[in-house]
């Protein structure tokens, strides 16, 4: 059994979208960042860096304490190694996946969440930040859109690489990009989109919370944060 301590942001979607495909026993712990439920210190003990998702393993390979895991893409590799699926096991095969797996998180994901910072949330229009962002993400589909252009997925079978960067595709319009000048990005895109443990993952988060999670009240919590 899988403890996930979730929120519906595009972190948090990889992770369910893992359990879904793998069918793992797993169970959601809500931690809404919108009312700071990320700095309570039993949420801070897994997660130091007061960010979802984080997950503990109740029933580690060892048969020891439960380990606790957080940041999403060593979350993904724990998940694949642990139930043998979604990252290949030989080393040429798995550091294909792996080096895209950390593409997205070192790039696409910040820099997309930096567009989506400056283009949507802050509250004044520096367009040279706009630009920065919106300009280095599509760099960044560019770069995808070039390697799906003789393949299916990201590295080999359909792999943990593929869901890290999926769930950051998802809100393309936010971030001002048109997947109709990414072709192979956008073939790609609409496959994952239409796994039926990928419906079933954005389906369990409109269970857990439909509301926005930036708010007029939760800019306080998420923005400006500084050392405590
Ligand atoms: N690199 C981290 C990023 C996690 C992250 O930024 N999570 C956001 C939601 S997507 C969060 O928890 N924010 C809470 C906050 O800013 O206090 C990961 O991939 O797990």
């Amino acid at each position: 059994m899988i403890e996930l301590f979730y929120w519906t942001t595009p972190n948090g979607h990889k992770i369910t979208i893992f359990l879904e495909e793998a069918g793992v026993p797993y169970r959601i712990v809500p931690v809404n960042i919108s009312k700071g439920e990320q700095f309570e210190p039993e949420f801070l003990k897994i997660s130091p860096n007061n960010r979802v998702p984080a997950i503990r393993d109740l029933a580690p390979a060892d048969g020891g304490a439960p380990i606790s895991v957080f940041e999403s893409g060593a979350i993904l590799e724990y998940l694949a190694e642990k139930t043998g699926k979604f990252l290949p096991a030989g080393p040429r095969e798995k550091y294909e996946a792996l080096q895209w797996l950390y593409w997205q998180m070192g790039g696409l994901g910040p820099m997309a969440g930096q567009n989506h910072h400056f283009v949507t949330y802050a509250p004044e229009r520096i367009p040279y930040a706009m630009e920065r962002y919106i300009k280095e993400t599509g760099r960044l589909y560019g770069v995808l859109n070039k390697r799906l252009a003789d393949r299916e997925f990201i590295a080999g079978d359909y792999s943990i690489a593929d869901m890290a960067s999926y769930p950051w595709i998802v809100p393309y319009e936010r971030q001002q990009q048109r997947l109709e000048n990414f072709p192979h990005l956008k073939r790609w895109f609409e496959a994952v989109a239409a796994r039926p443990a990928v419906v079933r993952a954005y389906a369990l988060a409109k269970e857990v919370n439909q509301a926005p999670t930036v708010t007029p009240e939760s800019r306080a919590v998420l923005f400006g944060q500084t050392a405590r």
